[in-house]
């Protein structure tokens, strides 16, 4: 007998497209059609579409459009308008914050500037799609969770580029735009600040990555592994446990001694999820203002030998 396998099988059930509620809504800020594409519907759901865009959606993709185009063209010019030798270096291209004389001030467009102008257009560009995440929750009645989540992300990239520079004094502080140059600015903040390892706020927020990954993981195998009996139906057994949330339970019970719930494993993987972040921004916003070697403040509280 052909056994229920389901890591890559994706049932793709295709009826007449789903337009969404009508109650409430500004119908004109939102696509009149839906398609079908065969490779969505391997990944999640077939149907693409009506998309939903409103005022918040258009801002922000101008303004994202703005920043990567002005980061592209930037790069363009430092290949010196050579289509190849855009190509060839496009990981390594650049464009960099102001040097520290130019303090919180603006600068040449040429050394920083520009990045200080980009820098505004991503900032509205992330703030308008939190907006827009917040306001399509509340079309829909739905909680806010996802906008408090995003908010965490948020929260470590206003402290990477804007809270941060700003408690330091200079806009040099903060993250280039570039593939590989940000990377490089990662490493060089560890060694600058004596190892981000004895940080112990870079600890908690590789905790709650690790972490984020092992419940993601734990998660998805035990609900594919009980949707052979209805468990994918999540939210339906939290009200009424059917057998499926008792053979998970009963599984992680008798192989850890805890279960979490069918409802509670999802507050657990949102605050694993938003723990990554929050606590990686007090970490990073720490770094330079109230601690400047990590090592040494290691050091100074028992969590490094003393030599
Ligand atoms: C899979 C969701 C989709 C999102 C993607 C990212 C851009 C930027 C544009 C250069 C998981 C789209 C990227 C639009 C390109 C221009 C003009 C999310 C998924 C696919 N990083 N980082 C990457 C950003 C920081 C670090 C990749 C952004 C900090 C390390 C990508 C930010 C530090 C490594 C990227 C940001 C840091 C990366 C893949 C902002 C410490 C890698 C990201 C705004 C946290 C990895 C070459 C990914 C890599 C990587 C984007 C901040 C460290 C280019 C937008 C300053 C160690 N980062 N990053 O899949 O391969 O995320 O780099 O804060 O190894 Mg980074
Ligand atoms: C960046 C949140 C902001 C992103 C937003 C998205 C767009 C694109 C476009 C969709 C990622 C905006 C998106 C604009 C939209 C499209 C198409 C989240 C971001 C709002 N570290 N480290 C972390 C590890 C070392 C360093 C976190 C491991 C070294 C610095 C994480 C190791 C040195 C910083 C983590 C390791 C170093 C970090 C990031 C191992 C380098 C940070 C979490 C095994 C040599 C950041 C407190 C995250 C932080 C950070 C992991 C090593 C430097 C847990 C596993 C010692 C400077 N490191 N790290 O979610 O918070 O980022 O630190 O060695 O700033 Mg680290």
């Amino acid at each position: 007998m052909a056994e229920y396998q389901n890591i890559f099988t994706q049932v793709q059930a295709r009826g007449a497209p789903e337009m969404g509620m009508v109650e409430d809504v500004d119908l004109s800020n939102r696509g009149k059609s839906a398609t079908f594409s065969t490779l969505a519907g391997w990944l999640g759901n077939a149907q693409l579409g009506p998309v939903y865009l409103g005022t918040m959606g258009v801002i922000s993709l101008a303004s994202g459009i703005t920043w990567f185009v002005m980061v592209g063209m930037w790069y363009w010019y430092q290949a010196g308008f050579n289509p190849a030798v855009f190509l060839r270096d496009l990981f390594w291209f650049s464009l960099e914050p102001p040097a520290e004389e130019y303090g919180l001030g603006f600068a040449p467009l040429k050394q920083g500037g520009w990045w200080l102008i980009s820098s505004f257009f991503l900032l509205v560009a992330v703030c308008s799609w939190w907006v827009r995440t917040w306001l399509r929750a509340q079309a829909l009645g739905m909680g806010k969770h996802v906008s408090w989540a995003f908010a965490s992300a948020i929260w470590l990239f206003l402290v990477l580029g804007l809270f941060r520079p700003i408690l330091m004094g200079s806009w040099s502080h903060a993250v280039p735009y570039g593939i590989f140059s940000h990377l490089d600015w990662t490493n060089l903040f560890s060694l600058q600040y004596g190892n981000l390892f004895y940080n112990p706020f870079h600890a908690l927020s590789i905790v709650f990555l690790y972490g984020s990954a092992l419940l993601f993981a734990m998660h998805g195998a035990t609900i594919l592994a009980v949707s052979r009996f209805g468990g994918d139906r999540e939210l339906e057994q939290i009200v009424d446990r059917g057998t499926a949330s008792e053979r998970a339970a009963l599984f992680w019970r008798w192989t850890m001694g805890f279960n979490a719930t069918m409802e509670g494993i999802h507050r657990w993987a949102w605050w694993f999820a938003v723990l990554v972040t929050l606590t990686g921004g007090i970490g990073i916003l720490l770094t330079g203002t109230v601690v400047d070697n990590w090592y040494v403040w290691a050091q100074e509280h028992g969590y490094a030998p003393l030599e």
